[in-house]
């Protein structure tokens, strides 16, 4: 048995081969039913005890060197096989799939870059606020609805009852954050995610993106609103686009108004996404409530501002026509590929 292993360790270390089939034919040669090594090892079963150690050491290392020389050989001929288009550099390469701006964050670039142009800046603020920044600084009175856990999620209860934190319902809490350490001028935009207690559905949801403005200076007046709200319209949906405003009640601003811009699908005829007026609704807006500036140290017998505030999806249900609003918050990438060629 001793000759045997010898010369099959010779016969092992020896195996060379022009082709891996001829690899499988000596690995067949040797592990097969037959084998050289099945066969030492059927034959090493009778082996007296004595000597049974010293063999089966023996036995092992030639089965491992057996083995090692076939995954070697195996290697060597798979690398050498692979398909050599895998090194043909003249072959056009396959095209990375690119990722998509999600639509929201177009739009909110979109209107954010339009009042760049005018000369606002951009300013953010927490989305966990406290009562007096989302309500009290802005004129709510105490017992507006807006202040009841119906419609707004309430986090912690004040120490006194008197300020309890909350999720901002608006982003107009940003705007007093500025204005309770700046004094005018102030022209700011504010963009941020804000949150109300609604069921979600296709035409509501708990959350959604918001962009307010807000100029405070000497001698702002409502014809000022006027014609940034025009030029942000034509800007946005295009040079003939019209827009009218219709009064309306805010907390925080008065005068106040709804804000329509002519359907830019129909040309203000009146089609099915116009609902046959023509109109589109994108906003609010007004003139801040002198009792706005003067809880937040601004004086308003010297100043006045006006404010507005849009909603980014309602912004982008119109731009792109996806109608139900949920498809914007899921990440459905068959949604979202859509979007592939949006800024
Ligand atoms: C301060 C003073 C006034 C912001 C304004 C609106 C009108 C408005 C809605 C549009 C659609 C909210 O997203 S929406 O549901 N907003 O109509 N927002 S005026 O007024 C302010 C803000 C801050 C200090």
């Amino acid at each position: 048995m001793q000759t045997k292993i010898s010369s099959l360790l010779s016969v092992v270390e020896s195996f060379t081969a022009n082709s891996v089939h001829e690899v499988e034919e000596f690995r067949v040669k040797m592990f097969g039913k037959k084998g050289d090594l099945t066969l030492l090892f059927d034959e090493f079963k009778q082996v007296p005890g004595e000597v049974k150690r010293e063999l089966g050491q023996k036995i092992n290392e030639l089965k491992s060197k057996a083995q090692s020389r076939i995954s070697e050989l195996k290697q060597a001929f798979d690398i050498a096989d692979a398909p050599t288009f895998a090194l043909d550099a003249s072959r056009p390469g396959s095209a990375d799939k690119l990722g998509t701006r999600h639509p929201i964050a177009s739009v909110r670039s979109e209107i954010l870059a339009i009042f760049r142009q005018l000369g606002f800046a951009v300013a953010e603020g927490p989305e966990i606020e406290d009562d007096r920044h989302v309500f009290g600084a802005l004129n709510f009175p105490p017992e507006h609805p807006a202040r009841d856990m119906q419609d707004t999620f309430f986090i912690e209860k004040s120490a006194n009852g008197e300020n309890p934190i909350l999720l901002r319902t608006h982003t107009s809490s940003i705007q007093v954050r500025v204005m309770e350490k700046q004094q005018p001028p102030i022209r700011i935009v504010c963009p941020g995610r804000v949150f109300r207690n609604e069921a979600i559905s296709a035409r509501a949801h708990c959350m959604f993106h918001q962009v307010e403005g807000l100029y405070v200076d000497q001698n702002v007046s409502f014809a000022d609103l006027k014609q940034t709200l025009l030029y942000f319209a034509k800007e946005l949906f295009g040079a003939n686009v019209e827009i009218r405003l219709r009064p309306s009640f805010f907390p925080f601003t008065e005068p106040s108004a709804e804000m329509d811009v002519s359907c830019s699908i129909c040309g203000g005829k009146g089609c099915n996404i116009c609902k046959g007026t023509g109109w589109l609704e994108v906003g609010g807006c007004g003139m801040v409530d002198p009792n706005v500036l003067d809880s937040c140290k601004i004086d308003s017998k010297t100043y006045g501002g006006f404010a507005f505030g849009m909603g980014v999806e309602r912004i982008a249900m119109l731009k792109y026509q996806a109608r139900d609003l949920r498809l914007y918050f899921e990440n459905d990438v068959r949604f979202l590929r859509q979007f592939t060629a949006a800024m």
